[in-house]
């Protein structure tokens, strides 16, 4: 039989744990890494509004080297693409491509203590750094002017970890490795 005491020690572990999650959670990506010359899923995770007030708009800005970039709409939210020129050419299944999405902005309203997730898909091309960190710098507008902007990107020998806005990011591995 679980004595009272040893629920009340175990309760207070699972709030601790859920205390770390939460500090940490952000806007953040589900797939951490991924294969260069690939198409990509990005599910940014948003867990919370700004300091408890709802999130309005979600701006996602695609960083170079990551090409035709589909957004998934979802029912209730507005979705806007900005395009713009490459800083290159790029090469999508043979043909050359200059120009596309730049940045994805989902405007509509999440509740702070609803969670929800933002999806759009692309080609990671080959021209991307193996082993490092790929980012998606995302700013969450909110109610009252308020904003959080996750567009912190980590110096080299840092971690996402060592700073309090961090951009999404994942780390970018070998073609052809589904790790
Ligand atoms: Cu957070």
């Amino acid at each position: 039989m679980l004595s009272r005491s040893r629920f009340g020690a175990f309760g207070a572990a699972i709030v601790a744990v859920l205390f770390t999650t939460a500090a940490r959670a952000h806007a953040t990506l589900e797939g951490e890494e991924a294969p260069i010359n690939s198409t990509y899923k990005a599910v940014i995770r948003v867990g919370h509004g700004c300091e408890g007030l709802p999130t309005l708009k979600l701006r996602v800005r695609i960083p170079e080297g990551v090409v035709a970039v589909k957004p998934m709409p979802k029912p209730g939210w507005t979705l806007e693409t900005v395009k713009a020129s490459y800083g290159q050419s790029y090469d999508y299944f043979g043909t050359p491509v200059t120009e596309g999405v730049r940045e994805i902005v989902w405007t509509g309203k999440l509740l702070d203590e609803h969670y929800d997730e933002f999806v759009f898909r692309a080609r990671l091309t080959d021209r991307l750094p193996v082993g490092e960190m790929l980012y998606f710098p995302t700013v969450q507008e909110c109610e009252g002017g308020k904003a959080e902007r996750w567009i912190e990107i980590p110096a080299v020998g840092k971690s996402a970890d060592d700073y309090e806005y961090p951009a999404p990011g994942l780390k970018l591995l070998p073609a052809g490795d589904r790790h």
